[in-house]
């Protein structure tokens, strides 16, 4: 296997720092371009890489994409110039990835993709994929559901951003898992934006257009569940009681929501693999080949195992 220059050069500076005493080895450079600030979680992966990278000694150069896929393109283009040793992409949206992947690619930069997944025919344009897995979680949820209702209930979904791949697999797992359950129908389903703010908005708009027909709340993350949660409740109604709710992600204040009853259910969704990605990024530039793609674990909360956890809980 031809390695590329970039590869051998940072395996001779390796060699050299074991074999001439006093050659310290320059600390890897690695360009994060992150989706945002949309969410708990989503603060919880960023500060997971950055301590991560910090007790590391690894130089992170983070960009912040601000909910815009064009800002983390243009995070992607800066790394290059920067001459980055490996990027590191949660892209916001599935698609519209290959050409910036091709230059990272051109510039012999391996990408490693973390979180979410794009859609691509060139399976060479990242090195691997290290997130959850997102249709289990939807799948996870309904499974729950039809057991928590018996198989009957009326529910309004509250979407993901639109594009990305979290949303668009809770959303075909959810609805594939369904069809086993005739009598749970989505009545109604909008997008939130993975924001508390946005599930607040359209779980009012629900609330108005359906009233007591809702018996549930699906949402894609906690934030628009908790939105949700405060809008039933200034409807006058009892969330977890007259309307289950049903969410993903699992920060600790949704889950605090399940001990108190106001959330049913949570599916984790684990943001704490800052150490997962170095370790790849460092196995990587050994020009060690790694897993294409690597899930991490999550686990159910319902008011069964929530109390016991609640307070360890870490982000
Ligand atoms: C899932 C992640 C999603 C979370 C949301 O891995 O992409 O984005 O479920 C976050 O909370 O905003």
């Amino acid at each position: 296997m031809i390695l590329p220059f970039r590869r051998l050069q940072a395996l001779f500076v390796l060699a050299l720092t074991f074999l001439v005493p006093g050659v310290v080895a320059k600390p890897i450079k690695v360009g994060f371009a992150q989706t945002g600030a949309e969410s708990a979680w989503r603060t919880a992966n960023t500060q997971s890489m950055k301590s991560e990278a910090e007790k590391r000694g690894i130089e992170l150069k983070f960009a912040d994409g601000q909910g815009k896929q064009e800002n983390q393109i243009r995070a992607i283009r800066s790394f290059i110039a920067q001459r980055v040793d490996a990027i590191v992409l949660a892209p916001i949206v599935e698609t519209g990835w290959d050409p910036v992947l091709r230059e990272a690619k051109r510039a012999g930069i391996p990408v490693v993709l973390t979180d979410r997944t794009i859609q691509t025919a060139d399976e060479s344009l990242y090195a691997c994929f290290i997130g959850s897995d997102f249709y289990e979680e939807g799948r996870m949820a309904a499974d729950w559901l039809a057991k928590k209702t018996g198989g009957k209930g009326s529910i309004v979904e509250l979407q993901g951003t639109p594009g990305s791949a979290p949303a668009n697999e809770r959303r075909r797992a959810f609805a594939d898992a369904l069809t086993k359950h005739p009598g749970l129908k989505i009545i109604d389903s909008q997008s939130g934006d993975f924001r508390r703010s946005g599930g607040k908005e359209v779980m009012e708009a629900f609330l108005k257009k359906h009233g007591r027909a809702i018996t549930v709340v699906y949402a894609h993350n906690d934030d628009m569940a908790l939105g949700a949660v405060q809008a039933i409740q200034e409807a006058g109604r009892k969330p977890g009681t007259d309307i289950i709710i049903v969410s993903i992600d699992a920060i600790k204040e949704a889950i605090q929501a399940v001990v108190d009853g106001k959330i049913n259910c949570t599916v984790e969704c684990n943001p704490l693999f800052g150490p997962k990605v170095y370790d790849t990024v460092t196995r990587l530039l050994a020009g060690e080949k790694v897993e294409r793609k690597s899930f991490n674990k999550d686990e159910l909360f319902d008011s069964t195992n929530a109390a016991a956890v609640v307070a360890s809980r870490q982000y």
